[in-house]
């Protein structure tokens, strides 16, 4: 089957018992068993549950994985992978990533001494090869990053990354598996915030991984209960739910990216626009060919640094000055004081996010209102 079919029907056959062609949110915490050990598949709902299966069989199959595995948020999902490793273990990060993200590395890894390295691997991946060490058994990276957006070459990373003997981690949560699917170009592990586009209404904090690799998959289901950063049923249900649209979704989150982006490079009072489906993005070409479309996330700098940047994100009446990315509705935030407020300012120079630097999450309403509303912000704080 097709993507768009997969996305409303993998994993998810009319339930046995009543024909619903919605899968039932289970809310069992527990099933009774014909005797000890005899059960029916389920024994204890952090161990497994119906509706649990059912996202993880659908996300499986929407990245083209043999294994999908639910977790409580897309930090639980990190850290859980994370502890597949052991002290004196090395990771390489990629410079630009998810300020939680940053976080798990240098405060909660760290510490149980597992070390990692930031590198900018968007111009050049060998840039890999200054910063392995015999320890280095992860390379993680996003692309597109956040919030930067820079594009890293999954497939020639996964070369060197296995030319080390270590796996490579690709948070696929910018792009999603209706843009991108990052097994495919070898990548190992494939990590989601479902909390973003593939719930995509703002309701649900999840994550989830997606790999082939069957060790490792047996590792992190031991994991997964043994540590039990695991999703509620209803949660399970609302992302199944999302992801039975995220194909169309999507399609539309990039339409208005394009119109945001058009707009904004008509503006002579703002300083630069990224957006991987521009030219002069150092990584358009890359991203054309591993991605089928550049996504709906936008950064962008104003004349006027933070002062002008904090002022027009408190004048935005459709966009959200919020958190978060990925739902119906648009959003709007400031990395440096927000989602990335908690790397130290001097790396997050080092790695180009700029204090005043905006993020906006292109959202489902109509484009031209969207511009309206970034014009009339833009007007107002001149
Ligand atoms: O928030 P949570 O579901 O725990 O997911 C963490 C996470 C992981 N990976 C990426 C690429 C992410 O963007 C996030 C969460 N990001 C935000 C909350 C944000 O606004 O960027």
């Amino acid at each position: 089957m097709r993507f768009d079919t997969l996305a409303i029907h993998a994993a998810q056959p009319p339930d046995p018992q009543s024909g619903a062609v919605m899968t039932p949110i289970v809310l069992a915490s527990t099933f009774a068993q014909d005797g000890p050990g005899k059960h029916k598949g389920y024994e204890y709902a952090r161990t497994g549950n119906p509706t649990r299966n059912a996202l993880e069989g659908c996300l499986a199959a929407l990245e083209g994985a043999r294994h999908g595995i639910a977790f409580a948020s897309g930090c639980a999902a990190t850290t859980t992978l994370l502890l597949t490793l052991r002290p004196g273990d090395h990771v390489v990060c990629c410079d630009d990533v998810y300020g939680g993200t940053f976080r798990i590395f240098d405060k909660v890894l760290r510490p149980l001494g597992v070390e990692s390295d930031r590198v900018d691997l968007s111009r050049d991946v060998g840039a890999l090869r200054g910063a392995l060490r015999p320890t280095t058994r992860m390379v993680w990276i996003e692309t597109p990053t956040n919030p930067l957006l820079k594009i890293i070459d999954i497939a020639e990373l996964a070369t060197l990354t296995h030319a080390a003997s270590a796996k490579l981690v690709v948070d696929n949560t910018f792009a999603t598996p209706a843009l991108q699917r990052p097994l495919a170009f070898g990548a190992d592990v494939v990590l989601h915030s479902t909390t973003k586009y593939l719930n995509g209404h703002s309701d649900v904090v999840g994550g989830a991984i997606c790999l082939n690799d069957d060790p490792l998959a047996e590792r992190l289901r031991f994991l997964q209960n043994a540590v039990g950063a695991v999703p509620s049923p209803f949660d399970c249900y609302l992302v199944l739910r999302g992801l039975k649209t995220l194909p169309v979704r999507m399609r539309a989150h990039v339409a208005g990216a394009r119109a945001v982006v058009e707009f904004l490079r008509t503006r002579g009072d703002v300083k630069k626009v990224v957006w991987p489906g521009l030219d002069d993005h150092p990584g358009h070409a890359l991203a054309s060919r591993q991605m089928s479309a550049p996504g709906g996330m936008v950064t962008f700098e104003v004349e006027g640094g933070v002062p002008r940047a904090s002022a027009l994100l408190a004048k935005l009446r459709v966009f959200h000055c919020a958190e978060s990315l990925g739902g119906v509705e648009s959003l709007a935030e400031l990395p440096s004081v927000m989602t990335h407020g908690s790397i130290p300012p001097e790396l997050r120079r080092a790695a180009g996010i700029d204090d005043g630097l905006i993020r906006l999450s292109v959202g489902l309403e109509d484009p031209l209102d969207l511009v309206d509303d970034l014009r009339s912000a833009l007007d107002a704080t001149r």
